[in-house]
């Protein structure tokens, strides 16, 4: 979000997903679309069903690698001289939209001098993919009539994620592949409502509608709708997942909440995690199963789940969909909404938390939320695919692209942002020569304590694996099927060997739907958005011996 609000200004899709059907090339970057998001999957194969080019970038051959037209195997980190290469090319060829650029944007010379520091030979050695597989891909992006970007954790996750977002951004707006169907910079979200939950202000320094807590203006408006004085809210953002984790361990931090997170498996550098969560003097866990989390609480809240709730949800595409309940709650569950209300109550603000039911929640929503404006619980409960923010008024249908005339920046310029390539902040060395990164598979839904007990899930995929390049294997001596100790700086975690092609030599892939696996990742924090660098760790692997430990 931040690197998207920084060059275009709102930190979102810009095009909705069946729109990725109208592209004619598509060009893939840090998403395995085809076992994260298989619904947007459907509308990418519908566009190369009419023809469009797709172009994967992933270190590993993945099944959304098996549909490319053209696969650019980069080494982990090293996106941003990917792009910066693919700028290069397309300035020199003259392949870049002039015009666009000359009345929509600002910051082209900087950033034609940046890249031209990247041509595709300099950053073929950083990335491993050949120099002339970089210009084809430049080439087909910059000329195709209609090209969308995709991105997902792939180009997040790292100490450099919001460059590498700037730099997307930077690469649709040199082409002018934005505003128009078919085109545009497309982020996939992770959870059915993590668009929604941001949209509300759940991030550590906005109000709802990203209205930034630091201005007194903003601090003002919410107190007098709150029944507050301005002073009672803090102008000083709070902090952000692993911050909190740092400041429960130098003792800053002592109560928390947790609603719906299970840091204990979901978070890097877990041991250190745990070691933190038990200085807590006090922890509630909202939750609808137990988790590795719930078994350090002192109190866990029993929530109701997805399909026994009602209210709005927003989608990737920043679609505001009404849902009704399908269940009631089982036992003494009920929503999170209703849960956070008594809590709220007894802390002293029953006033402020007195909702007779969830669409009277949504007309504050919509009260407090600039890009809400428009919307109602009646106007989303009649239209089932739901209307995508900004919708300012309750005549205005939506907005399914953004930016088709202006940019939502100052002067309504995006604006291009040069960026240079960093490592990632641990290299490999001769203790640990290998390069590990991490994501997710099909069959099982991120720290896994949904997944983990649904039998026939586990049946197919009961444990922790990682997928070693048969010339690493032989290397390190590890063999298909057998046990194997992957070791980081911070620990070390038993897998089950996968030998595949599908991974290059010296790289290792590890799901961490599995407990141990965040053992061994870092904890180091891109600067702006403090995402962990869950994508690359230094590492070493070699068979597992009796008291390693268990699978
Ligand atoms: N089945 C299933 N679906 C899910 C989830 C799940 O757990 N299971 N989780 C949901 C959530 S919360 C999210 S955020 C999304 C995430 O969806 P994705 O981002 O698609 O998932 P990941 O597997 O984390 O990462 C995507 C790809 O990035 C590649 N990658 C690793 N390092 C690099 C790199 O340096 N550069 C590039 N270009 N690629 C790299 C990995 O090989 C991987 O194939 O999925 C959502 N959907
Ligand atoms: N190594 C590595 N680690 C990663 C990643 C990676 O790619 N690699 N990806 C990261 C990403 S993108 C993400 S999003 C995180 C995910 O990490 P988490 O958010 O910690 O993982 P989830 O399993 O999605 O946890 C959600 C919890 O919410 C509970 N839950 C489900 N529905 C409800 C509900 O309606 N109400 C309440 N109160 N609880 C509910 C579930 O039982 C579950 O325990 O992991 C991150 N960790
Ligand atoms: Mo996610």
């Amino acid at each position: 979000m931040a690197g998207l609000a920084a060059t275009l200004g709102s930190g979102a899709m810009t095009n909705p997903i069946v729109d990725l059907a109208n592209a004619d090339c598509i060009f893939a970057i840090g998403s395995n679309f085809a076992e994260n998001h298989p619904i947007i999957s459907r509308w990418v194969l519908d566009a190369k069903q009419c023809g469009a080019t797709l172009i994967v970038a992933d270190p590993r051959f993945t099944s959304t690698a098996w549909s490319a037209d053209l696969f650019l195997p980069l080494l982990p980190g090293t996106d941003t001289s990917l792009i910066n290469a693919m700028m290069n090319v397309i300035i020199e060829e003259g392949l870049w939209n002039e015009e666009f650029v000359r009345e929509k944007v600002e910051g082209f010379d900087e950033l034609r001098d940046l890249v031209s520091q990247y041509p595709p030979a300099r950053a073929a050695m950083i990335t491993g993919v050949p120099a002339e597989d970089i210009i084809k891909a430049a080439r087909a992006y910059a000329t195709s009539e209609a090209s969308s970007i995709v991105y997902c954790m792939g180009v997040t996750q790292h100490i450099c994620g919001t460059e590498t977002v700037k730099n997307l951004a930077n690469l649709a707006m040199l082409t002018g592949q934005i505003g128009r169907p078919g085109t545009g910079v497309n982020p996939l979200r992770g959870q059915d409502n993590v668009q929604g939950a941001c949209d509300m202000g759940a991030l550590p320094n906005v109000f709802p509608g990203y209205q930034p807590v630091t201005d007194e203006a903003n601090r003002e408006k919410f107190a007098r709708a709150y029944d507050m004085e301005p002073e009672d809210i803090s102008p000083t953002p709070g902090l952000t997942l692993v911050e909190m984790t740092r400041a429960i361990d130098e003792g800053k931090l002592r109560g928390m909440v947790i609603l719906g997170e299970n840091p204990l498996v979901g978070d890097p550098n877990a041991a250190h995690v745990a070691e933190a969560f038990k200085k807590l003097k006090f922890l509630a866990v909202i939750e609808i199963f137990p988790s590795e989390t719930t078994e350090l609480a002192h109190v866990i809240l029993p929530a109701a789940s997805f399909a026994e709730k009602r209210g709005t949800k927003t989608a990737t595409d920043r679609r505001v969909q009404w849902l009704e309940r399908a269940v009631e709650p089982v036992g003494e569950a009920m929503a999170d909404w209703k849960i956070i209300c008594r809590l709220a109550s007894r802390m002293g603000f029953e006033k402020q938390f007195t909702y007779p039911h969830e669409e009277a929640i949504f007309y504050e929503i919509r009260a407090m939320t600039p890009s809400y404006a428009g919307l109602s619980p009646e106007r989303l409960q009649n239209i089932p695919g739901g209307i995508p923010w900004p919708c300012l008024a309750a005549n205005d249908p939506g907005t399914p692209i953004l930016y088709t005339q202006s940019f939502n920046r100052p002067g309504g310029m995006g604006k291009m942002a040069p960026v240079e390539y960093i490592p990632p902040a641990e290299v490999t060395s001769d203790e640990y020569p290998l390069v590990l990164t991490s994501g997710r598979v099909t069959l099982h839904y991120n720290a896994g304590a949904m997944t983990r007990r649904t039998r026939s899930l586990q049946e197919r995929e009961p444990e922790l694996f990682v997928q070693v390049n048969p010339q690493t294997a032989e290397s390190y001596g590890v063999r298909e099927q057998a046990e194997a100790l992957v070791t980081t700086r911070r620990g070390e975690a038993k897998a089950r060997v996968r030998v595949t092609r599908r991974i290059p030599p010296g790289v290792l892939f590890m799901p961490f739907h599995f407990p141990d696996m965040n053992l061994l990742t870092n904890d180091a924090l891109d600067p702006t958005a403090k995402i962990p660098e869950y994508k690359v760790a230094a590492c070493r692997i070699r068979p597992a011996e009796e008291g390693d430990g268990h699978v």
